[in-house]
Order: C-alpha cells, then sequence, then structure tokens
C-alpha cells in the first residue's frame, strides 16, 4: 500500500479521532496552507483535529480561510496522531521534546514533506515525501485526488497559496509542468490567484520596506567567493518598527542578482542566536550543503542554518562575536 492510501485508511480507523497538525518555525505560506488544508480534509471525515503552529500565522497568510483556528499551543497526550507538515526537521517543529515524548507513549507520527531525508524519516511511522515536489500543498493535493475527496475554493486557494509562496509565484526551477497542471485545477476549483499574488507579492508595510532597505544598503559582495551577503540586527528590526517575518522575502531579491552563486542573509534572533538564509538561482549550486555546514539544512535553491552568536559592525565589515 502506498504511503498516502496508508495514510487515509490511518484517518478513517475509528480508533483514531484526534489529530495533531503541525508547522514549522518562522512558518511560511507552504506550511500554513498545507496545515489549513489538511485540517479541512481530516475535519470532513468527522474527526478532531488541532492545527499548531509554534509561531504563530504570519499576518500575510491571514487572507487564508480557517487561519484563526492555528494554535501556538496544545496539550500532549490527547492525540493518536501527529502530522508534520513541511517541517523538514524535527528541530524546525518547534515542539521537538514533546513530539519525541509522544511517539515513545504510542502516538503515530505522520511526516508529510518535500525537504530531503532527514531525522524525521526514522521517527514517523508514515513518511509521505517526496523531493520533487515544488511545494508540501503539491503533495497534499495529491492526497486529496487518492482519498476522492472534493478541494472546496477555499481549500483550492489554500494549496494554490503554497504553489505560489515555494516557487517565488511559479518563478523557481522548481515548477514543473505538474505543478502548472495543478495550478490550473486548483483555479478551475476556484482558487483565487488575484487574491494569493495581491496579499502576498503586494504585501509590503513601510516598516518592512525601510528593512529592507537597510538589508540593500549593507550588501557586501565577495567575488572571491560569488557570494553576496547582508546583514540585519535585533536593533535594526526595532528601528523600522518591522517584525522578524518582514525579511521572508528580501533574500529573494537579492538572489536574484545575476553572475551571482549564492546569497546570504544573516539576522540576529532573539537569545543570542543568528539565523543565516541561504538562496541561489544557480543550478550548479546546492545551498543546503552550505547550510549543513552550520548544522542547518533545507533545499538545494533555499536553505537555512542556526548559530550562536551576535552580529558586530566593525570597521571593514561584520563580523560574528
Ligand atoms: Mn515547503
Amino acid at each position: 500500500m502506498s504511503s498516502i492510501n496508508k495514510f487515509i485508511s490511518h484517518i478513517k480507523e475509528e480508533k483514531n479521532d484526534n489529530f495533531l497538525l503541525i508547522a514549522h518555525e518562522r512558518p511560511d505560506g507552504d506550511t500554513i496552507s498545507a496545515v489549513l488544508s489538511l485540517r479541512s480534509m481530516i475535519l470532513s471525515y468527522k474527526k478532531k483535529v488541532h492545527p499548531a503552529s509554534s509561531q504563530g500565522v504570519p499576518e500575510v497568510f491571514r487572507f487564508l480561510d480557517g487561519w484563526n483556528h492555528i494554535k501556538e499551543d496544545f496539550l500532549t497526550g490527547d492525540f493518536q496522531t501527529i502530522v508534520l507538515v513541511d517541517n523538514g526537521d524535527l528541530k524546525r517543529t518547534g515542539y521537538m521534546s514533546r513530539i519525541i515524548a509522544a511517539k515513545k507513549s504510542g502516538a503515530t507520527i505522520v511526516n508529510i514533506d518535500h525537504h530531503p531525508k532527514n531525522d524525521i524519516w526514522k521517527l514517523a511511522n508514515i513518511n509521505i515525501v517526496d523531493e520533487k515536489a515544488s511545494s508540501t500543498c503539491e503533495i497534499v493535493y495529491n492526497i486529496f485526488k487518492h482519498a476522492g475527496m472534493q478541494i472546496s475554493h477555499q481549500v483550492a486557494t489554500a494549496l494554490l497559496t503554497g504553489i505560489y509562496t515555494d516557487t517565488g509565484g511559479f518563478q523557481h526551477a522548481t515548477t514543473t509542468a505538474k505543478t502548472l497542471e495543478i495550478a490550473s485545477d486548483l483555479m478551475s476549483l476556484g482558487a483565487k490567484l488575484k487574491k494569493i499574488s495581491g496579499n502576498i507579492s503586494n504585501f509590503k508595510s513601510v516598516s518592512m520596506l525601510k528593512l529592507w532597505g537597510i538589508v540593500l544598503n549593507r550588501m557586501v559582495s565577495r567575488s572571491d567567493l560569488g557570494l553576496i551577503y547582508s546583514v540585519i540586527t535585533r536593533g535594526d528590526i526595532q528601528k523600522c518598527q518591522a517584525k522578524e517575518e518582514d525579511l521572508a522575502g528580501v533574500v529573494n531579491l537579492i538572489a536574484t542578482i545575476p553572475d551571482e552563486r549564492a546569497s546570504l542573509l544573516l539576522y540576529e534572533l532573539p537569545n543570542d542566536k543568528i539565523k543565516g538564509s541561504l538562496r541561489t538561482e544557480n543550478n550548479e549550486v546546492d545551498v543546503s550543503q552550505i547550510a549543513s555546514l552550520f548544522g542547518g539544512g533545507g533545499h538545494k535553491r533555499a536553505s537555512g542554518f542556526e548559530i550562536d552568536g551576535r552580529l558586530r559592525q566593525t570597521k571593514d565589515g561584520w563580523e560574528v562575536v
């Protein structure tokens, strides 16, 4: 039986009636939309379902139907099934120790993802993973099709949002003919592309653009490495009255500079940590390998890592202290 069929029969089994869905940290459009779509699917089997995101729902995705059902917390022990959605690795769930504890006490772990193989594989009882899929939402679409389940216009909009955001508005090389076929089907089911692009691509606040201004102003081109990088401190975010999530699109913007092999944005997180966000548009570069040098991971074209430290300006640039 395929893993998708295993998952569908698991949902249908009578004893499994309480599901926990988990989005990843620094949630993006794919994880939020896939969680919302799966919530709607599991609800239609008349089961209880709790969607959770350790860092809430960024404002730009609050046009999606049902976003307010996603909670930042949950009571452990109540769930027979925990579905990890687009998580990449266990640390990114934001609830690592609780998930491991739940598994020990008998919960079924389901992994739905398009990230390369990671530590969730071993833990999960059911792995629905397709590295070739543009997005987890593309996989969730396939689950709906396998289940023979109707896709409502709200779910169609959510699924298209995940595909749209993970492909950078159908611009990244992960956009295949299959991706466009699915997008087309979702539109005929009522997905509102204009609403998605309006909310996602055109959602720029004054504070966000001020923060982007600092990022762009500080760009350093290391031609010896083929790398462009920039940095943002906690102070910059405060000064612009911006939020960390406002940085999401600017690293993609830097990556569009021709002839660069990769781009890197380093920004300070609370608790003396630094997040590194890597992008490339170059077919020969795999930024997940760079991220893994620092204990991170992700996709070939978009990856990230976290290190301890703070950023300090020196007379020739920036250093990590
Ligand atoms: Mn994704």
